[in-house]
């Protein structure tokens, strides 16, 4: 099973060595000793049993599953799709319509109680849910009959989260995040979009320890949002010598100031960009010179605007 595992890893242009550092980014970035890395390797290369995974969208820009497929390490998928059996995601499966419906249906009543249920967006509650529906069926009908049959809810994003864009004022629809809407527990795995690692570290976790990460009274896994954007921040010396950006394109913003002035919000941010980074490492936001818009933090977009100005 091990051998196969590389061997197609390999067919994707991933050699051993390379993903062994992946693992250890990943256990540093879940706050496990390096002694974890190779347990780690063999939970991903020799799972047991593959977790049943049934993934919704609700109100949404499906820019979570995009940041999780496409951007970070391109050969993630093959190595979810062999930890994890994914029952039903609508965006990458092959049925449609009619077909797609009975095969939700179907996957739900087979893992029953044991199944991982991933959500995406957040649900519409005015109107009976009449603002977001899938085949005709509401955000809530679906929600309400899924979720409760779950193992474990996953909220992945800011909007399943805590209702994030699709609830932004006036939100005539009364969105709200998935647990709000339903009423119970859920992980939340915020950001708009998440971090990949963060929700592959969850999962992991689950299956290394087999249990849930320690979670923040928001549902946050503590490894992820424990600490803020400010306090994790390269810029923050900057920031405690009175040196800021005050115009995008200035001398000082080539000199990597402090982007506070122009409307950062790290210091209001819990999470850990500066330490996974984005597109396998390479950068985040403010890396990039560009202001933290505290994307992760429930009602970001009514709270934390202006973004570029000052808070
Ligand atoms: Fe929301 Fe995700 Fe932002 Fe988009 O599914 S957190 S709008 S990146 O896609 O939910
Ligand atoms: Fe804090 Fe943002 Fe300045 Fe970094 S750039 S030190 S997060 S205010
Ligand atoms: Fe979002 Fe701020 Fe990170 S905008 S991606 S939480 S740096």
């Amino acid at each position: 099973m091990e051998k196969q595992f590389y061997e197609k890893l390999k067919e994707k242009g991933v050699s051993r060595r390379e993903f062994m550092k992946f693992c250890t980014a990943l256990s540093a970035t879940m706050g496990l000793s390096s002694s974890f890395v190779p347990k780690m390797a063999d939970a991903f290369a020799a799972t047991k049993q593959r977790t049943p995974v049934v993934w919704l969208h609700f109100g949404e820009c499906t820019g979570c599953t995009e940041s999780i497929l496409r951007t970070t390490y391109p050969w993630i998928d093959e190595v979810l799709f062999d930890i994890l059996s994914i029952e039903y995601l609508e965006t990458v499966m092959a049925a449609s319509g009619h077909q797609a419906e009975e095969n939700l249906h179907n996957a739900v009543e087979k893992y029953k109680g044991k199944f991982i249920c991933v959500v995406e967006g957040s649900i519409a509650t005015k109107f009976e849910g009449a603002y977001g529906k899938v085949g005709g069926r509401t955000f809530l009908e679906i929600a309400k009959e899924v979720l409760p049959k779950a193992a474990a809810v996953v909220s992945i994003g800011t909007c399943a989260s805590f209702g994030g864009i699709p609830a932004a004022a006036p939100n005539p629809g009364g969105y709200k995040g998935v647990g709000d809407a339903l009423g119970i527990k859920t992980v939340n795995i915020p950001g708009c979009p998440p971090n990949p690692i963060n929700l592959i570290g969850t999962i992991v976790n689950f299956l290394l320890l087999g249990k849930l990460p320690e979670l923040d009274d928001m549902g946050r896994p503590m490894f992820a949002y424990g600490k803020t954007i400010h306090d994790q921040c390269p810029r923050r010396s900057h920031f405690e010598n009175d040196e800021f950006v005050e115009e995008f394109g200035s001398e000082e913003a080539a000199l990597g100031y402090c982007l506070y002035k122009v409307g950062c919000k790290g210091p209001d941010t819990y999470n850990n960009c500066p330490i996974a980074k984005f597109n396998d490492g390479t950068s985040w936001p403010v890396e990039a010179g560009h202001p933290c818009i505290g994307c992760s933090e429930p009602n970001f977009w009514d709270e934390m605007t202006p973004f570029y100005e000052e808070s």
